[in-house]
């Protein structure tokens, strides 16, 4: 059944943040021996997958970032094809000399999401003119049809190689539900109208960030998260307060905690682990 004052959504990857404290006193107990043993041994889950021009990862990618300020000193974000295969990621974690140096600080489920207010309303004006009845066997399937192929074509942006970019911001965050003000219980146009503004808005930016947005309602405490990548942390800090003045943001969007850091390669875990600040190279995508 598709509701026609519900966005249709296509879905990709299945992701999972994990944020951990490193236990400092732990690190500094052992040898520097010690923590390149450890930093060589978990450093072959974070391996890049092979670029490819399409954009559109494979069997999945897991990333590393150091975090800045107290809520955590490592972001893991996992990117996986299913729920099962996201479990296995938190289990091969688990089993690395590594995690016995972290404490878990914080973690967020979700899937990547792109809502479709326009295409939701241009497929049902399509098969409505096609005499199609809605709520029938044949619209629905039609309907479903459509969408199969809309999430083709977006797949570099469902299953995205996850941006070779230095800076990370990822939030978690909720459209109000308010007694006043209530994003779910606008109508459908209104809300297509304020999608739009806010689409407008991102793209003035393109090429400054890569944006992936994550749906988590029904999997975690907030409604979406929202994972940014740029060069230059100022960035986010622009991008996000333009956006404070849409209409969607400044009427409906509630915002969890934010989290920043630096994205870094897997073999430079072992400086992170000496106390260094751990690199990214950026020359080859
Ligand atoms: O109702 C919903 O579907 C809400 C899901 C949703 C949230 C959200 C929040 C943020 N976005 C931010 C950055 C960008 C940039 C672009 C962009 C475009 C879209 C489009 C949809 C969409 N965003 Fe969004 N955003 C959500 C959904 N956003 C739909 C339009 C279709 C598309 O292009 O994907 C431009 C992307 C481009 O280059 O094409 C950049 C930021 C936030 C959090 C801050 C805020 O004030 O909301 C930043 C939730």
């Amino acid at each position: 059944m598709h509701n026609p004052f519900v966005p249709e959504t296509v879905e990709g990857w299945s992701l999972l943040h994990q944020a951990f404290h490193l236990d400092w006193r732990a690190l500094h107990a052992l040898s520097s021996a010690e923590r390149q043993a450890i930093a060589a041994e978990a450093a072959p889950l974070f391996a890049r997958p092979p670029w490819r021009e399409s954009g559109v990862g494979d069997v999945g990618q897991s990333i590393l970032v150091q975090m800045l300020g107290h809520k955590g000193d490592l972001l893991l974000v996992h990117a996986r094809r299913t729920f099962d295969e996201l479990s296995q990621a938190q289990l091969d974690v688990a089993q690395t000399r590594l995690f016995e140096l972290l404490v878990p600080a914080s973690s967020y489920v979700s899937i990547v999401e792109l809502g479709m207010y326009d295409m939701t309303a241009k497929i049902h004006g399509q098969l409505e003119e096609r005499g199609l009845a809605a709520g029938s066997e044949p619209f629905d399937q039609a309907f479903d049809e459509e969408l199969a192929i809309q999430a083709r074509r977006m797949a570099p942006r469902l299953f995205p190689i996850l941006p070779r970019r230095r800076q990370v911001c990822f939030y978690p965050m909720n459209k109000r539900r308010g007694e006043v003000k209530n994003w779910y219980a606008e109508s459908f146009e209104s809300r297509a109208a304020m999608m739009r503004e806010h689409g407008h808005i991102g793209r003035q930016y393109a090429g400054r960030v890569t944006q992936i947005i994550s749906g988590s309602i029904g999997l975690d405490d907030w409604e979406w998260g929202v994972d940014l990548f740029a060069d230059d942390p100022l960035v986010f800090k622009k991008l996000i307060y333009e956006m404070r003045f849409d209409k969607a943001s400044a009427e409906f969007a509630e915002f969890g905690p934010f989290y920043v850091g630096l994205q870094f390669d897997a073999a430079e875990l072992g400086a992170l682990l000496d106390g260094r600040t751990p690199a990214l190279d950026t020359s080859t995508p």
